[in-house]
């Protein structure tokens, strides 16, 4: 559960990363909903929540590169009042700061060469991020070309890892924990075409030892259970849910077969 935590001094023990560094090290996999509160609405909003603890969902994500109006707090506060499922922030720059999540994926855009988005804006928000309370989760955001081009990488003004190098990924990915980021997060962007390909999981996979963040275009129970294969830890689904809300018991399905053990990585 949340814990009133803004006045927490800076050493704040890490609970968030602690638990996904112990679930990888588990074989654990766990499952991401994504929120753009763009996009939500009241009441399918509330039957979401209520579906997403009865299907035992690890994580809200509550984000987007484009956030147009004042509503995450209020969509924090719903999520409070129906879930105990912590809240983690995926912000799309230095505005998105919510200090009643539970976290923040400190993205640095490591796929990219564009220095607001690998440490500009996190300058500017470090001091407030101190403030606020928010475990820090620090992030190597990997953006995977999918074909076409995202909002992300337009607003980000980068270009995306080709789809088909996996080992241009995994040397990234290899830089990003060397230079001290704490998970990886592979992105197609959200309602990416194709998502990123299991080759690509398996090769960062192989080249680090951080947990893996998978996302973008995971819209059918397949496609999670070749990412959850390939070796991805957290896999993220937006849009998906947003358009068909079967999905939701669908993915948590493969997940917790996963956890099983019923399918192997
Ligand atoms: C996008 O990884 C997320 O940043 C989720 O993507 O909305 O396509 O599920 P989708």
């Amino acid at each position: 559960m949340h814990q009133s935590s803004h006045t927490l001094p800076v050493g704040k023990p890490s609970h968030l990363l602690t638990s996904l560094y112990t679930r990888k090290e588990a074989g654990q996999k766990s499952f991401a909903v994504l929120l753009d509160p763009d996009k939500v609405g009241q009441d399918a909003f509330k039957d979401l929540l209520i579906r997403s603890v009865e299907n035992r969902v690890d994580f809200f994500f509550v984000g987007g590169s484009l956030i147009t109006s004042y509503v995450t707090r209020e969509i924090i506060g719903m999520i409070r009042d129906y879930t105990p499922i912590p809240v983690v922030l995926f912000p799309g720059n230095s505005l998105h700061i919510e200090p009643s999540a539970d976290a923040i994926l400190l993205l640095s855009l490591i796929s990219g060469r564009n220095p607001d988005f690998l440490i500009g804006q996190h300058v500017v928000a470090a001091p407030i991020l101190r403030q606020s309370g928010l475990e820090i989760l620090s992030t190597g955001y990997m953006l995977v070309d999918s074909g076409t081009q995202t909002t992300v990488s337009y607003i980000s003004n980068t270009t995306p890892l080709p789809h088909d190098k996996p080992g241009v990924a995994a040397c990234t990915a290899m830089a990003g924990e060397m230079l001290g980021l704490k998970l990886m997060y592979l992105d197609a962007g959200s309602g990416a075409r194709r998502p990123v390909s299991p080759e690509m999981i398996a090769a960062v996979r192989a080249a680090v030892d951080t947990p893996i963040v998978v996302g973008g275009g995971i819209n059918s129970p397949e496609k999670a259970m070749a990412a959850l294969q390939a070796g991805a830890d957290v896999i993220v689904v937006g849009n998906g849910i947003e358009k068909n809300p079967e999905l939701l018991p669908e993915i948590a399905d493969v997940v917790q077969k996963a956890n099983k053990g019923v399918i192997s990585q």
